[in-house]
């Protein structure tokens, strides 16, 4: 029978499979021969053990689109990168660096800032400047007052979409709004360094109807971007490929060279100079790994 792995806890998958059943499975294919693991959203084959009580193993994982480390899920359509505007303050160097694994993986991104209760207009549009400037959709919700939350619903409606960012900004909040069957433990952030505790555990995918699907993910803090060469990472920031090839030097990285049409852009205030120090700092990143 095929389905599909919906939930993942300790070694069980939960695959759900046609007429809506689910079934608990644990990996039994050829495929862990070749150290894969199934991960949620992945489409599989099962065997069933025991109609009853719904048990089954997983034999065979078909071909997958696509697939991300963190959140650790496949075959999405895009991502919906969610991060706080405030409590807990916004890590702009993560963002950045979600961005670029996402371009490098040429999957979708829509950014979504959430929590805008706890700010005035001036700083969201300092925000939506930065990063709708960079060439990216920028959503701004508040799952307090339900801001935003439709735009999120069209955003989503007939995709497949993994929400990330770090924890205790709202992911499950914002799922939760949307789909009030799915009934997402969410969790208060902490009083005294205003940070998420890691309330969701493990990547869940909800329906929100028979085309739309969300991944809930656990909140994360750290990625590592530098599993490529440093001059890959120029084509990875979506507003610097607009300027391609305008460089004096052809191979110009925008760093030190001369006449570099970023760092003039940079200084006119056409690319956000946040994003452009992001950069350096992931390329010296790179540069240093070896
Ligand atoms: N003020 C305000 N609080 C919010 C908003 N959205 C969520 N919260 C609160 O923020 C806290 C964390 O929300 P969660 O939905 O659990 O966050 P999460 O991103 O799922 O966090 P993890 O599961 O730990 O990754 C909860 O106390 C929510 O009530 C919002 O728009 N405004
Ligand atoms: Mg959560
Ligand atoms: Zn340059």
């Amino acid at each position: 029978m095929k389905g599909k792995i919906i939930k993942a806890i300790a070694g069980f998958y939960y695959v759900h499979c046609e007429d809506d059943a689910v079934y608990e499975c644990k990996a039994k294919g050829k495929f862990r021969k070749d150290d894969i693991k199934p991960i949620v959203g992945d489409n599989v084959e099962i065997d069933v053990l025991d109609e009853d009580k719904k048990k089954g193993n997983v034999i065979k994982i078909f071909e997958r689109k696509n697939e991300l480390i963190r959140p650790l899920v496949a075959n999405i359509s895009q991502a919906l990168v969610v991060f706080a505007i405030a409590d807990p303050m916004p890590n702009f160097n993560l963002l950045d660096r979600f961005l670029v694994m996402m371009e490098r993986n040429e999957i979708d991104v829509v950014i979504c800032f959430n929590k805008i209760d706890l700010v005035n207009q001036d700083r969201i549009m300092e925000i939506k400047n930065v990063y709708g400037k960079a060439g990216y959709k920028v959503i701004f919700t508040s799952a307090k007052d339900r801001r935003g939350i439709s735009e999120i619903e069209e955003t989503l409606s007939g995709k497949t979409t993994a929400l990330a960012g770090p924890s205790g900004v709202g992911k499950s909040s914002i799922i939760n709004l949307i789909s009030p069957n799915a009934n997402l433990k969410t969790g208060e952030i902490s009083e005294k360094i205003k940070r998420g505790k890691n309330t969701t555990t493990h990547v869940e995918i909800v329906a929100l109807n028979d085309y739309s699907f969300v991944f809930d993910t656990p909140g994360f803090s750290s990625l590592y971007v530098n599993d490529f060469e440093k001059e890959e990472l120029k084509n990875y920031f979506r507003e610097f490929v607009f300027f391609n090839g305008k460089c004096r030097f052809s191979g110009c990285n925008h760093v030190s060279e001369p006449d570099c049409i970023i760092k003039n852009a940079v200084d006119k205030g056409i690319i956000s100079k946040g994003r452009y120090v992001n950069y350096l700092l992931l390329y010296d990143e790179i540069k240093n790994k070896n």
